[in-house]
């Protein structure tokens, strides 16, 4: 009996499959096995060798079906392991590949302009596209008899027959969101505004769709000297220079009072930008100290809080960064034009580790 055991036990620990297992319990405790033809014997036994082989076999019997199990356990167990090992899949791959997409010059922009301002304690601010006409007009002391009304080609949203409210419109710039942030939050405040706006207007330089960031900053003590700053700081960290120069030339803006268009001083020669030095001036902003009337539609007393405010179009800051020509380009979704201006997908701008390299 305890050779039975010790060949069953054996063999058992060293079965290498589940066939092999199988073929084991057939031999041992199976209808014909070796176990199950002893226990037939019993009955021929005198009682007395009954009643001490019986309980003998019984528990061999035990012993061997629980290593069988034990065993069966350990095989699968196994099996799964390898099964885990050799099928699995990293899901965080990307779908192919090869690099088949590419970060938009517009998306790109949009990420350095939202950091160099992050660094600058501005928050980023979203706001509807379909605007009402008070907040992308009235609320910028925009009446409806002003002629910039009319000069922004705006897009109007059709009304149902009946419906004589008046109508919405696809915001022409930014400058509502930064009315909505007024209304929300109140001052003091320094939010920036990036996203898209529309105008009807089609040619080699203007798109119906275009995009643009508008800066807000308002306190106790804003003065256009905070403005200048800020301006610089932004200047000087987009283009990535040491030193730049400002040129504030008086303008109007509806918004603002009083009002400045902003250049920089910069050179052309051989075709390429340079910032910061050269003999041309090129304009970039729009800027100015809110209106009054700006802030009381924010629901902000203008005898307390006062603040300046600018726009920069991000397409065209975008063209004259990275050397591109065409605006219209822009919007064509041309794989090989994405494929050439486009940035690499993981290169995140950040102030500390560059923003375009
Ligand atoms: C331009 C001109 C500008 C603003 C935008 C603004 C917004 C509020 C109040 C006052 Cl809520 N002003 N925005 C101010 C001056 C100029 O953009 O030429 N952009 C490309």
């Amino acid at each position: 009996m305890n050779d039975l055991r010790d060949k069953y036990l054996t063999a058992i620990a060293d079965a290498a499959g589940e066939s092999a297992l199988e073929d084991l319990r057939l031999a041992a405790v199976g209808k014909k096995g070796e176990i199950s033809l002893k226990m037939r014997e019993l009955g021929k036994m005198s009682p007395e060798e009954r009643q001490v082989m019986g309980p003998k076999l019984n528990a061999l019997k035990d012993e061997i079906n629980s290593a069988l199990a034990a065993k069966k356990q350990a095989l699968s167990d196994a099996a799964l392991d390898e099964r885990l090992r050799t099928e699995w899949l990293d899901v965080t791959l990307p779908a192919r590949p090869q690099r088949q997409g590419s970060i938009h010059p517009v998306s790109q922009v949009t990420e350095e302009v939202t950091a160099i301002f992050a660094d600058m304690g501005f928050a980023v601010a979203e706001g509807p596209q379909v605007e009402s006409d008070w907040h992308n007009f009235d609320a910028l002391n925009i009446p409806g008899h002003h002629p910039a009304r009319a000069e922004m080609d705006t897009f109007y949203m059709h009304r149902a027959d009946g419906d004589d409210r008046p109508p919405h419109v696809l915001r022409t710039h930014t400058s509502p969101v930064q009315i909505r942030s007024m209304e929300l939050a109140g001052a003091p405040l320094r939010v920036i505004c990036p996203g898209r706006v529309y105008r009807a207007d089609y040619d080699q330089t203007h798109t119906p769709m275009f995009h643009q960031v508008e800066g807000l900053a308002i306190d106790k003590d804003i003065s256009m000297a905070n403005l200048k700053w800020v301006l610089e700081e932004f200047v000087k960290a987009f283009f990535e220079v040491d030193e730049v120069e400002l040129r504030f030339r008086a303008s109007h803006f509806p918004f603002t009072e009083p009002s400045a268009e902003v250049d920089i001083r910069c050179s052309w020669e051989g075709g390429t930008l340079k910032v910061g030095e050269g003999d041309d001036w090129l304009e970039i902003l729009g800027s100015g100290m809110v209106h009054p009337k700006v802030l009381m539609a924010g629901n902000i007393d203008p005898a307390a809080w006062q603040g300046f405010a600018f726009g920069v179009g991000i397409d065209r800051i975008a063209m004259l960064k990275y050397g591109i020509p065409d605006l219209r380009a822009f919007f064509e979704s041309d794989l090989r034009w994405l494929r050439h201006y486009g940035f690499a997908a993981l290169d995140v701008p950040t102030i500390r580790g560059g923003l375009s390299r």
